[in-house]
């Protein structure tokens, strides 16, 4: 009888840990609800006329190149994450930006300490400009140990345009992912 509860028990924290392995942290990633859970600025609107999934994306339009445009969501990281898997589905038209090659269409994210401060440099999981229809980018990236947060950053950075924004996730990687990375 015993080692049927053992077994159980050993089940239980395989799909315990498998579903907190494939949830979305982001709040609002399809924009279904509007911009609920996000900070943007006046220049990030919803649109119902062109999207990935739902009914909605985000739209950030952008007349000149002299601005970083964009949203951002600050999310906890759970408890002894090691990984994690960015991904989201963009779409540019008409992007021009300066040269600087870190400028135009933009899906960043930043590891943030317990005082709110910025680990290293972040990540760049897409970075875009011309045009492009609906693509996803994805990046699984190490979680630095001091990491008690991190923060989604969308925008238009110094680049004229149109840029749209869907499904954006932010997915725990389990010990198998991380240690492929
Ligand atoms: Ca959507």
């Amino acid at each position: 009888m015993k080692i049927y509860t053992l077994l159980g028990c050993v089940l239980f924290f395989l799909l315990a840990h498998t579903a907190s392995a494939q949830k979305n942290l982001v709040s609002n990633g399809g924009f279904e609800d509007a911009l609920s859970d996000w900070t943007a600025d006046n220049t990030a609107k919803i649109t119902p006329w062109d999207y990935k999934g739902g009914k909605n994306a985000c739209a950030i339009i952008v007349y000149n190149a002299n601005n970083w445009v964009g949203l951002s969501q600050s999310v906890r990281i759970p408890k002894n994450t090691l990984g994690m898997e960015f991904s989201g589905w963009l779409k540019t038209i008409n992007v021009v930006k300066g040269d600087d090659e870190w400028k135009g269409a933009i899906f960043n994210i930043e590891f943030l300490d317990k005082a709110d401060k910025k680990i290293g440099d972040g990540e760049n999981i897409a970075r875009l400009s011309g045009d492009h229809d609906w693509e996803q980018a994805k990046k699984q990236v190490k979680v630095p140990a001091t990491a008690v947060s991190f923060r989604v950053l969308l925008a238009m950075g110094y680049a004229s345009g149109t840029m749209l924004i869907d499904d954006i996730t932010a997915k725990v990687l389990n010990a198998e992912e991380v240690a492929k990375l």
